[in-house]
């Protein structure tokens, strides 16, 4: 919940605190969790659930922060909220009523104003005229319901707050989850210049690009490390690396400081290049989100992005080198988008796994409001879903949310889809879960399957009729949690190995190595129920003549039909695969509790010891195996090369001593 730490409204409770008010800020996921975990949930809705927290808190301003995602959810809170205190003022800010103001007013009575904007300089003005009783119709940033005619108005906007170093800091004080945070969300500045058509917070931000001074960065960093003793960084901005200059100054600010902090960031690809990468990876930069968006340099130009998209690929190729993970953001579902710019978006995806560092995601276009998109489409909106793919997080959409949505496209239009004439959408959306789950369940086959077909699109339809033709549907609704689920890896391994090896594949030793070790790697679990006597992992323990090595639980031993790791040398290169010779080798699995599995190609004599290594021979036995089959190796005696074998593989976790 941590990561969820809402900056914009901390800020504004540190400028209310500042001027000796006392806010307090209800976290609405944490409620939202509550409610799953101690309610009866067919008993008592979320909003009377939330409603009630509210109760008992007696405020003159109830203020809540909006996304477009659960702008619904939102307003029925506040609902509840206005029920409870008709005396309060119920107020909007944030990027979704922002944009929706008017109408927003309009439709819902019970919400008194929205606040347009950055709010820091309008708040305090707003709430001071509030308490004094004076008229609101001065104050810039605001829309408003004028209490003599119901009118609603809506002032001139806010000026931004150019020097953001003289904000206070954010009252993380007031949300005590934070410091459960993995990466401590940090304002690092606001504002981009570009104007993607598909972009809200360009606009939001007004196009002006600011930036928090290094220094005062660094004090902020200091001051979170010092308080919660956490020294990772979500450093918040649409897009930080506008000015090359400034990017340098805060690595080398940081790299100064000699303090060790890690962070992450947002970036164009264009705005970057290997040398600044490898300085920023100097400085801490663990993290970058690339938004990327499409893999087709058409639609790159229709909808103004204008990425060079070799030089996107180089980018998240620099990343990796400089070991910086990269979120490969792609969208899909644009109007204009045909089958060949999907292939290419699709491509885009799958190309981006040779790298161990990059985390593809594709989500479909949902037309935010006020945005390019938006407008030119907002005669044409499709409600074609009750899970509209903003509010894509495995929960369905209450009725009441429902209605509102469908009563109301112009407020809530993100939750629509904009027609999409060259494409099904039904395909696209099964396609996006097909690439999602896939590259999650078996990112190395996803990516093979990619390089031997030539695009993983022709993959998937194959798929799609291999499914259909032996019996696997679903319905629309059911594909999400069918694809979410293991039975669809378990599918898809059969139609690679029962299809498409024989029918398709013009690689079938290299993609049936694959295919094996996927396969090894999802059985995994499996595989380590299953009971072993107990194996001590203490590599420090000597190794006697009566010791009886063991392979450790969670090792497992695989035979594939080609050297795996010269397959994942040409899948990094994009060599072909065709002609990899057939050469059995073996590879040894260990699972580890906390992250990936580790995976090594043994060597030969490691695989005969390995093999060796089932709890009832000793050492010494061991050892005798390896005389009388008279292994060397360089002239080193059999005895000696078991010994310092067994010691290796022991050093790589793979045995302990039964
Ligand atoms: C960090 C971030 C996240 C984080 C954390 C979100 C969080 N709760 O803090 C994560 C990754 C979880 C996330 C998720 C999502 N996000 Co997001 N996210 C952002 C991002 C990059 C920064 C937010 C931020 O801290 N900004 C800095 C602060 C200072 O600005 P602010 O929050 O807008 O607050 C200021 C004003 O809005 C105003 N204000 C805000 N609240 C209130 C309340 C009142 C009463 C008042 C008076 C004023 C006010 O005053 C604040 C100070 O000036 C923004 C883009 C951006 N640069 O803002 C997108 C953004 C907010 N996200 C967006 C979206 C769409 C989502 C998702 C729906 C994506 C998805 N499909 O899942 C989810 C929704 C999750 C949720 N329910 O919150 C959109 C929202 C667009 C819209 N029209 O609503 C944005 C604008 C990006 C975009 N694509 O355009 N997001
Ligand atoms: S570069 Fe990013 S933040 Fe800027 S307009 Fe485009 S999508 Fe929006």
């Amino acid at each position: 919940m941590g990561e969820l730490a809402p900056v914009g409204i901390l800020s504004l409770a540190a400028v209310l605190e500042a001027r000796g008010l006392q806010p307090e800020v209800v976290d609405l996921n944490r409620v939202y969790y509550e409610w799953r975990q101690n309610s009866n949930q067919n008993e008592t809705d979320f909003c009377s659930f939330a409603g009630a927290c509210f109760a008992g808190r007696h405020f003159d301003f109830f203020g809540f922060s909006t996304v477009c995602s659960s702008y619904p959810l939102t307003l029925r809170i506040a609902a509840e909220v206005k029920r409870l205190h008709p005396e309060s003022v119920v107020v909007l800010g944030g990027p979704q009523a922002s944009v929706v103001d008017i109408s927003t007013l309009r439709a819902y009575p019970f919400i008194d104003l929205v606040v347009r904007g950055e709010a820091e300089q309008t708040l305090p003005e707003l709430v001071d005229a509030l308490a004094a009783g004076s008229s609101l119709e001065a104050i810039p940033g605001i829309t408003f319901r004028r209490n003599e005619d119901g009118e609603i108005v809506r002032g001139p906007d806010a000026p931004l707050v150019l020097d953001l170093d003289a904000l206070p800091f954010p009252a993380f004080h007031l949300f005590p989850d934070v410091r459960f945070c993995r990466h401590f969300p940090l304002e690092l500045g606001r504002g981009c210049p570009f104007a993607c058509t598909f972009c809200s917070t360009n606009d939001f931000f007004r196009r002006r690009f600011r930036l928090k001074t290094p220094a005062h960065m660094i004090a902020e960093m200091r001051r979170v490390k010092q308080t919660y003793g956490i020294n990772s960084f979500e450093l918040v901005h649409d897009m930080f690396t506008v000015d090359r200059k400034r990017v340098e100054a805060f690595c080398e600010a940081l790299l100064e400081s000699r303090e060790e902090f890690y962070w992450g960031c947002s970036a164009r690809t264009d705005c970057v290049d290997e040398e600044l990468i490898a300085l920023m990876a100097r400085a801490g930069c663990r993290g970058i989100f690339f938004g990327i968006e499409t893999g087709s340099s058409r639609m790159q130009k229709i909808i103004d992005k204008g990425l060079a998209l070799n030089d996107s690929a180089e980018r998240v190729r620099s990343c990796d080198k400089f070991k910086i993970n990269t979120a490969v953001s792609l969208m899909a579902g644009f109007p204009e988008e045909t089958m060949d710019d999907l292939r290419d978006t699709a491509g885009f995806f799958v190309d981006s796994l040779r790298h161990d560092h990059a985390d593809p995601q594709l989500s479909i276009l949902a037309p935010l409001a006020d945005t390019p998109i938006q407008k030119q489409q907002k005669d044409s909106l499709v409600l074609d879903d009750d899970v509209a793919d903003m509010s894509y997080r495995g929960w369905r959409q209450e009725p009441q949310d429902h209605a509102m949505i469908a009563g109301h496209p112009e407020i809530f239009s993100s939750f629509y889809s904009v027609p999409t004439p060259y494409l099904e959408r039904e395909f696209l959306k099964e396609l996006r879960d097909f690439l999602l789950n896939g590259q999650r369940a078996f990112r190395r086959l996803l990516l093979g399957l990619h390089q031997d077909s030539c695009n993983i699109v022709d993959v998937f339809q194959q798929w799609q009729q291999w499914r259909t033709d032996n019996g696997v549907y679903f319905s629309s609704g059911d594909r999400t949690v069918y694809y979410a689920q293991s039975g669809f890896a378990a599918d898809f391994f059969q139609f690679v190995r029962l299809h498409y090896i024989p029918a398709a594949s013009r690689a079938p030793v290299a993609i049936t190595a694959l295919l094996e070790y996927e396969t090894a790697l999802h059985g995994r679990d499996h595989e380590s129920d299953i009971q072993q006597e107990k194996v001590t992992d203490d590599h420090e323990e000597l190794l006697f003549p009566d010791s009886r090595p063991q392979l450790l639980p969670g090792v497992n031993v695989i035979k594939l039909p080609a050297d795996y790791q010269e397959i994942i040398r040409r899948l990094r290169q994009r060599s072909p695969l065709h002609d990899i010779p057939e050469g059995p080798v073996k590879l040894a699995i260990r699972r580890t509790a906390t992250g990936p599995a580790e995976v090594r190609q043994l060597s030969p004599l490691s695989a005969e010891l390995l093999g060796l290594c089932e709890g009832s021979l000793t050492v010494e036995e061991i050892a005798a195996q390896f005389r009388q089959n008279k292994i060397e190796v360089s002239g080193i005696p059999a005895d000696k090369l078991c010994l310092a074998g067994l010691e290796i593989l022991r050093q790589q976790r793979l045995i302990g001593l039964a």
